[in-house]
């Protein structure tokens, strides 16, 4: 590989690696396009970034006042006002994870208020998820009795803003009301019970402020307490107010890849996180009124194609095809065949838009937080939701007007086209397999030897999709079965391991419990807040099992980890019990192994350490929640280790 960090013991790709070790040949296809044709995106913004900043990488850059940014090294081992290396590496990774439950929350919030606008009636749309409804209602106490769906909805989603905004310390409804008992007995005793999201985002730039918190130590237990409070107020939350609206997500088979998008089309990608105003564009885009259109601008017909999470959620509950994630943006565009590209809110890049001047792409924003200059900016305000339809309607038309402008002469729509299962909701897993106590059997006798969640971003430290894929390929070999949401889905959709012909690659028994299921040995569940379905999984199997989830054969795994968004990801799962293996060391500097004292050989070697690598992988964090963090950037081994993991969990277990 192309970049070699000795401080991180790890190596980086550049363009050239990518194009040699990306599993999909659409994306080196478009790749190569893009180069020849002089247009810049991430891969080549990452080669002009090198070599990175070695403190940056390593979290050992402290900006959060106006004295600094101070640096922590052998010649100044503490920044200006004192601070040290553990604090501010924790200070930076505790940033870090209120940043992604600000964002998480953001989406939480506009799905609460939009239940409560429909139930009001303000907003046009129905509720479509009413299992969803009385189900939360009975979990939270909420008497239903003579009440209509409608009014139970509203303070079912009062419920659900609440733990994302009170202020005092009462329990989180949805801790109480899904967490397992064992835990929140921990937590009790660690002292990391939650008030809420904002609460907790709050103290915890307050106590990472200038001559704020100086105990690093304090900094680990809030970090808990965040995940907690990012797990249970915002992604638990909003996954299931999103059914509420939507409805519970059913398999379907469908088909995926650049090469759904077709040449005399209208192409419109759908690209964000919040599935809300999506819906009601997607259905106007299947009105007579916009269908008409398309067809009077000289289009055969609309297909709709989803990118990141909105697209995970479209594919979920009506089979629309996906096509890819953050770090293919640009690549989509580049097949100059997308019309236009609607946006909500998170993970859009800047750079996406430049792309798309280039190939004269709409690009419509929908969400006041997620603003492009040069974009039509048409909003979706949960709380002024009257004009939701006649904005939908808009949105609809501008994207479908755009197909008259289309450049045709830098049309390349790279071939592939890939057989994909989605709408894995918690429910369809359990009803597919036959109830909870059939996969305990399953995992008791080893037909199935684990289940591991393969989850979150690309980055451009790691070969683009190479070690989503590779890891994923060892562990259903090994027989492990895998849930997969966010970026890392887009990467093992595209590469053909959520169909059912994948039980094929599967190792023994998982194999043929797929094939008489007729499902993949790699579910995929949703967009990232649906992290949730695997972990409310979890859960309910560990406690049919009659054991703590920290012993069950589990694991959450990031191999690309990228967004803020994804620290609460990993920790949130740390909480509960389930061990993390992440794809590359930063922000936590790696403890590397030194010469010993006279050693005259490079096998005398003593194991380096620092206080922060040892809280979160070794047995810091271990001896609270039973958990801790592996790394490893190398596909094969990182593969290795998991599975290791499970069989130690399976052997400790007396599982054979
Ligand atoms: O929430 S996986 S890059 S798209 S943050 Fe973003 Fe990461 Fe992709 Fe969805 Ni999740």
């Amino acid at each position: 590989m192309k970049y070699y960090y000795p401080l991180l013991n790890a190596e980086m790709p550049g363009r050239e690696d990518v194009k040699e070790l990306t599993p999909n040949p659409a994306s080196k296809e478009l790749l190569e396009r893009l180069e020849q044709e002089g247009v810049e995106t991430v891969f080549d913004r990452f080669e002009a970034q090198q070599p990175q900043c070695s403190f940056g990488l390593r979290g050992l850059c402290c900006r959060n006042c106006q004295w600094g940014p101070c640096r922590i090294g052998p010649k100044s081992p503490r920044g200006i006002c004192g601070k040290d290396l553990n604090l501010i590496v924790m200070g930076n990774i505790v940033r870090a994870l209120a940043a992604g439950l600000a964002a998480h929350g953001r989406h939480a919030h506009e799905v609460y208020m939009t239940i409560i606008a429909a139930a009001e009636g303000k907003a046009n749309l129905s509720l479509k998820g009413e299992e969803r409804v009385w189900q939360l209602a009975e979990k939270f106490g909420i008497s239903t009795e003579g009440k209509e769906l409608a009014a139970v909805a509203k303070e079912v989603a009062e419920y659900l803003l609440e733990d994302l905004g009170r202020m005092t310390q009462e329990p989180m409804h949805m801790l109480e009301a899904f967490a397992p008992g064992e835990r929140k007995k921990v937590w009790q005793e660690l002292g990391v019970l939650p008030r809420s999201g904002s609460y907790e985002v709050m103290e915890t730039l307050h106590m990472t402020t200038l001559g704020g918190c100086s105990d690093w130590t304090a900094l680990a237990e809030q970090e808990l307490r965040m995940a907690l409070a990012y797990c249970y107020s915002t992604l638990y939350g909003s996954s299931l107010a999103t059914e509420i609206l939507f409805g519970i997500p059913k398999p379907k088979l469908t088909e995926v890849n650049y090469g759904v998008l077709k040449k005399d089309y209208v192409n419109i990608l759908v690209h964000g996180h919040s599935p809300v105003m999506v819906e009601k564009i997607l259905e106007k885009i299947n009105s007579p009124e916009i269908q008409q259109l398309a067809k009077k601008q000289g289009a055969k017909g609309i297909v709709v194609g989803g990118m990141c999470c909105t697209g995970d959620e479209l594919l979920a509950r009506y089979g629309i095809p996906t096509v890819t994630n953050i770090m293919g943006q640009e690549l989509a565009i580049g097949t100059g065949a997308v019309d236009a590209v609607v946006v909500d809110m998170q993970c859009v890049i800047p750079g996406m838009k430049i792309v798309a001047d280039c190939f004269g792409t709409e690009i419509i924003t929908t969400c006041n937080s997620n603003r492009i200059p040069g974009a039509v900016h048409i909003p979706f305000d949960p709380e002024k939701p009257e004009t939701l339809d006649q904005d939908a309607l808009r949105v609809a038309q501008i994207a479908v007007e755009a197909f008259k402008k289309r450049d045709r002469s830098k049309m390349n729509i790279p071939e592939e086209r890939t057989r994909a299962m989605g709408g894995w909701s918690y429910e369809a897993i359990v009803d597919t397999f036959g109830g909870l106590d059939t996969i305990v059997q399953l995992l008791k006798d080893g037909t199935i030897k684990g289940i591991v969640t393969v989850v979150g971003c690309n980055n451009p430290k790691v070969p683009y999709e190479h070690n989503h894929v590779t890891i994923v390929k060892k562990l259903i070999e090994g027989g492990i079965l895998v849930t997969t949401t966010g970026c890392c889905s887009h990467a093992l959709l595209n590469a053909g391991l959520c169909a059912p012909e994948a039980a094929e690659m599967a190792g023994e028994g998982l194999k043929e419990v797929c094939q008489k299921l007729g499902i993949p040995p790699v579910l995929a569940v949703g967009g990232c807040v649906d992290n949730t379905r695997s972990l409310r999984l979890f859960i309910d199997l560990a406690e049919k099992a009659g054991r703590a989830v920290k012993d069950m054969p589990f694991m959450f795994v990031g191999p690309e980890p990228g967004n803020e968004k994804t620290v609460g990801q990993g920790v949130s799962f740390l909480a509960h019990g389930v061990s993390n293996l992440v794809g590359f060391p930063a922000p936590i500097p790696v403890p590397l192994p030194k010469p010993k004292k006279g050693a005259r050989s490079n096998d005398e070697m003593e194991r380096g350490s620092n206080d922060i690598a040892d809280f979160f992988a070794g047995d810091g964090l271990y001896t609270k929640v039973g958990a801790r963090v592996y790394t490893e950037p190398y596909p094969t081994l990182a593969a290795q280790t998991i599975r290791m993991h499970i069989r130690r969990k399976r052997l400790n277990l007396g599982w054979k």
